[in-house]
């Protein structure tokens, strides 16, 4: 057996690598730099751990192992067969499910795969569209999902700027879907997960909750789970989660060969077995005290940094938030979401434009931004630090003109720099 010392994987893979390729090498360097450097509020991302990263850089990448434990179609699959089942283990155990398919390469892939369990191309599904904060994935006309299905879109109600729940109802009515979907990428209120199921049963509709952004949360046990209510719950594993860039799928048992089928053979062909062992890394990480107090402290950053943009003007959807993430109207200090985009990131500070619900503006201009708290919420910072960060902001869309030599784009910058010395992402080991 090899023996394990810790420069077993990093010290010489690192080293060969500078050694065959220095362009790749340096190019991993410089990005680790820029994710040290700047302040990153992208509400999809996150600062996974250096065990993660171990097993994502390990020796099972060369593993083929198409099929499920103790059913491959391949060799020499003994001990990925583990690694898979100790997955497959924790995230039940996790999320108290009754079945995991942890192969889904994406959240995307494991979307695909729903589909593929449940409808046949032209079948109806009704889902939350994209411009009020749902998903490509969930029947926008460019993804698979709209050329291969029939899709019918709810919103958000234009008082409260929250799902519409009675316009999901009416739709579920009138177009009888074989599926309805929950969730999205700029939801920032909780979901009610009970009405959704009420509205499934009355239309027998299957209940799908793409949980892709709020699933660390469910981990972390601070906000309601979809698992007891949602026949199928897909997510990815990379964002509140903190795992390895990737994709599962939770569902109740009728449906776990139904799912598995969809996963491999219909979607997908081999399973990235070191992105299934860095799963099971991250699945363990989530089931201890220390991760539900980062999630904890996700949610009242997240609270604490939306009610500080209000504040200086620029104002929630929906008022604020109840997860990890809040869409801001800038139009109330009267910049665009592209130039709101491009001025942070002169700046220092990485955050995308968004669209907003009633948009005026197109989708690459946009009136808003979304900012979320995973990242710097893992290097340590709490609500105090979120008040700094939403002055940041705001001075960098108010102040500054999107180059990177504008003064209060350096002086903005050098604050970062200060504040990132008590907050720093990815500490280096070596250091002092
Ligand atoms: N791209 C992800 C996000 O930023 O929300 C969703 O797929």
């Amino acid at each position: 057996m090899t023996a394990v010392t810790p420069d077993t994987f990093y010290g010489p893979s690192f080293s060969s690598l500078l050694e065959r390729d220095p362009d790749i090498a340096g190019l991993l360097v410089s990005e680790l730099d820029r994710q040290r450097a700047g302040l990153q509020l992208i509400a999809s991302e996150n600062q996974t751990s250096p065990a993660v990263l171990a097993a994502l850089g390990s020796t099972l990448s060369n593993k083929y192992a198409e099929g499920y434990p103790d059913a491959r179609y391949y060799g020499g699959c003994a001990e990925v067969d583990k690694v898979e089942k100790l997955a497959i283990e924790r995230a039940t155990s996790l999320f108290q499910a009754d079945h995991a398919n942890v192969q889904p390469h994406s959240g995307a892939s494991a979307n695909l795969a729903v589909y593929g369990a449940f409808l046949k191309p032209g079948e109806t599904i009704l889902a939350m569209s994209l411009d009020h904060g749902g998903h490509l994935t969930h029947g926008f006309k460019v993804s698979f999902s709209g050329k291969w299905f029939n899709a019918v879109h709810y919103g958000v109600r234009t008082d409260t700027e929250d799902i519409d729940y009675d316009q999901m109802e009416q739709l579920a009515k009138e177009h009888r879907p074989k599926m309805i979907c929950a969730g999205g990428s700029a939801i920032p209120r909780l979901i009610d997960f009970e009405r959704i199921r009420a509205i499934c049963d009355e239309v027998g509709a299957i209940m799908w909750v793409d949980a892709a952004h709020f699933i660390g949360l469910v981990a972390g046990k601070v906000i309601p789970s979809p698992v007891p209510y949602a026949d199928v719950v897909s997510f990815t594993t990379h964002k509140v989660l903190r795992g390895p860039r990737g994709g599962a799928i939770v569902c109740k048992d009728k449906h776990a060969k139904t799912i598995d089928r969809a996963v491999f053979p219909m979607m997908q062909g081999g399973p990235l077995m070191h992105c299934v062992a860095a799963k099971a890394v991250n699945f363990a990480e989530c089931a201890t005290p220390a991760y539900q107090a980062y999630a904890q402290q996700v949610l009242d950053n997240a609270s604490a940094l939306a009610a500080g943009l209000d504040e200086l003007g620029i104002r929630p959807i929906t008022g604020g938030t109840d997860t990890h993430l809040s869409l801001h109207d800038l139009r109330g200090v009267g910049v665009n979401g592209r130039d709101a985009e491009a001025r942070c990131d002169a700046a220092g500070i990485v955050l995308n434009k968004n669209a907003i619900p009633f948009d005026p503006e197109k989708p690459n201009i946009a009136s808003g931004i979304r900012v979320g708290s995973p990242s710097v919420t893992t290097q340590g910072m709490g609500v105090e630090q979120m008040q700094t960060v939403a002055q940041l902001i705001h001075r960098a869309v108010t102040e500054t003109d999107g180059t990177s030599e504008h003064a209060v784009a350096k002086e903005i910058r050098g604050q970062i720099t200060d504040l990132l010395v008590s907050y720093p992402a990815y500490p280096d080991p070596t250091a002092g």
